[in-house]
């Protein structure tokens, strides 16, 4: 399948925070694994000129979807703590816009999108295309190509670029057929043209 990075394409980084990557609080099995690939992506977009969104789960220390409050998660990402941070090696440019989700302690927040200005910020930028790729494929990754779907936007899966937790076996394949059902075009970075 050959994909063009066009004009109006914006790449989304999603939660590559070490809490998420082996020796973290909620480590994706694999999860760093996804950083050179990305680097790859990154590097792409920004030499020619285009959006990079970094995503980061961004919780306050009483948030719900601790198992301490009933969620069914252990304390990871809070705000400000070594957890939180991106991974090391992931290549962060000052150009990047760094979008932190799930602030508020009384809502979850898988979805790049939900309750930050990400949608108004692509308008802005006339973006019609989205590349998203990062952790976890079958929660934050899967929710923000859903959304991003519902936005109107064309979306591309990185599928070398996303890891899952699959807390039940299978997880991340469900979610990137319910991402491709919805409309989602899934590549490799081979892909691009
Ligand atoms: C995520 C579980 C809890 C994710 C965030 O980024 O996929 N998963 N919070
Ligand atoms: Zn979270």
């Amino acid at each position: 399948m050959n994909i063009c990075i066009t004009h109006n394409s914006a790449l989304i980084v999603v939660d590559v925070q070490n809490d998420f990557c082996p020796g973290g609080a909620l480590p994706v099995p694999g999860g760093a694994q996804v950083v050179t690939v990305l680097n790859h992506y990154i590097r792409k977009f920004i030499d020619t000129g285009l959006p990079v969104y970094l995503t980061r789960d961004w919780h306050p220390g009483d948030h719900l979807s601790f198992k301490s409050q009933g969620g069914i998660w252990p304390v990871h990402c809070v705000q400000e703590t070594e957890g939180a941070r991106f991974h090391p090696e992931l290549f962060s440019p000052s150009a990047a816009v760094v979008i932190s989700k799930g602030t508020d302690p009384g809502k979850e927040a898988y979805s790049g999108f939900q309750g930050t200005d990400l949608a108004h910020q692509l308008k802005q930028r006339q973006v019609g295309r989205l590349f998203v790729g990062g952790l976890a494929t079958d929660y934050c990754v899967k929710s923000t190509v859903l959304d991003a779907i519902r936005e109107g936007l064309e979306v591309v899966f990185l599928s070398d670029a996303s890891m899952g937790v699959d807390v039940k076996p299978g997880d991340s394949e469900r979610a990137i057929q319910e991402m491709l059902r919805e409309g989602a075009i899934k590549i490799i970075i081979g892909d691009i043209e």
